[in-house]
């Protein structure tokens, strides 16, 4: 007798089903505008539920501490060379659990403790792993940062001028609201002037980046991280690139065993898939839209007379500053949520709320674009974020909007099914 049931969960476990069944519901019901997010595909979902959650490989292929890791090695294997496939690069580790582990591992590698890393702050647009003090990056390590201008670009002459007086052991570009193109020449140009090392993290643009709709960290960085669920639209999760044998070696070691025990080689298998993905003649078509349908959300948003940090976009996402305005971005994504659009609160450089509250809201198209929606339904789902942002207590038209916006899904159904 087996001592596991072989019923779907459905039947195995109805609690959880249940629970799972209503997220299903509200990822069906609402718009997902939240600029890290996307819908996989169903076979990215299905590897990440499969038999390797079964599977212990601690180790790299071939290099393995357990007994029956052919399987592993070979879906390992084949992660690896998509994502160099994709990338044009020499070595890639698809172990690492997170964009946050990722970091981590590349500071492991390369810094001492105390050593002193550079990244943008978190107010302007940085990550927390790029030195913000409530961070291992920033606690553990003498962090340093570098912010936007009064226009709301990156200021390379202000970065060039922090990096000569810190001298940091390493550089961090990329961000996690920023919405113009990184100039990865520029940031190299920086690194070298100081002699240090560049990471670029590129978790949120990845897949513009492999479709050659964003320049390439490549060959300007010396290290690049990145998430995997983000606009690469692949399982949570992260991964590190180089294109230096010494700096790939001496990551593998941070990433195994010093960070991380065993991969989640069922995330691996998905990562394989969503690899895959990213390497068909559909993806730069997917990734040109993503573009487009955030230039058209700025563009309404701009001729409403909102503002937006920086003035627009060139990638995936748009940052609505509310700076003097009298709701916060708590509020305002409250009010989104309750008209049926899920986005985030977020800072903006020099706000004047606390990051519980925040003076912006951070919206993004990747998801939305992935379920085929195109210019003319952003433009009016602009028109609904405008009439929201608005009227932020007006709960009656919130509701309205709700309802006409779950009519619009009616046409995008996730995974074309009603039940997950
Ligand atoms: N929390 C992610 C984001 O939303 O951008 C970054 O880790």
């Amino acid at each position: 007798m087996h001592f596991i049931t072989t019923q779907r969960l459905s039947t195995a476990d109805e609690t959880v089903f249940g629970i799972l069944q209503r997220e299903f519901t509200r990822q069906a019901t609402h718009l997902e505008m939240i600029a890290s997010e996307n819908f996989t595909s169903p076979a990215v979902m299905e590897a990440t539920g499969s038999i390797f959650t079964n599977k212990y490989a601690e180790g790299y292929p071939q290099k393995r501490y357990y007994g029956g890791c052919a399987y592993a090695d070979e879906i390992e294997q084949l992660a690896i060379e998509r994502l160099c496939e994709i990338f044009g690069c020499a070595y890639a580790n698809v172990q690492p659990h997170s964009g946050s582990q990722a970091n981590g591992a590349v500071y492991a590698a390369l810094l001492n403790a105390g050593e002193s890393l550079l990244g943008m702050d978190l107010q302007q647009g940085g990550h927390l792993t790029h030195g913000a003090k409530v961070s291992f990056s920033g606690k553990n390590y003498h962090a340093f940062s570098y912010g936007v201008g009064a226009n709301g670009l990156i200021d390379y002459a202000q970065v060039m001028e922090v990096a000569k007086r810190v001298k940091p052991k390493i550089l961090v570009c990329g961000a996690s609201a920023y919405a113009r193109e990184i100039d990865f020449a520029k940031f190299r140009e920086i690194a070298d002037a100081v002699g240090a090392i560049l990471l670029a993290d590129i978790a949120h643009i990845a897949g513009l980046v492999a479709a050659d709709e964003h320049m390439s960290p490549f060959p300007y960085a010396h290290v690049v991280t990145s998430t995997t669920h983000k606009t690469l639209r692949g399982p949570r999760g992260g991964v590190i690139m180089t294109n230096d044998e010494a700096i790939a070696k001496k990551i593998n070691a941070a990433i195994f065993p010093g960070i991380q025990g065993g991969p989640l080689l069922h995330v691996i298998a998905a990562k394989a898939v969503a690899f895959g993905e990213v390497l068909t003649p559909q993806w730069k078509a997917y990734a040109k839209q993503v573009k487009r349908n955030a230039r058209v959300l700025s563009e309404v948003l701009l001729q409403r007379g909102f503002e937006l940090v920086s003035g627009g976009t060139d990638n995936h996402l748009i940052l609505v500053s509310l700076l003097g305005r009298d709701f916060s971005g708590e509020e305002a994504s409250i009010a989104l949520e309750n008209a049926g659009i899920t986005v985030n609160k977020n800072s903006v450089p020099n706000d004047t709320r606390s990051a519980k509250l925040t003076s912006g809201v951070r919206i993004g198209s990747a998801a939305l674009t992935t379920l085929g929606m195109k210019e003319k339904e952003f433009r009016h789902i602009a028109h609904r974020i405008g009439d929201v942002l608005e009227e932020v207590h007006n709960t009656a038209l919130h509701v309205k909007i709700k309802k006409e916006l779950v009519a619009l899904l009616q046409n995008f159904q996730l995974y074309g099914c009603a039940t997950y």
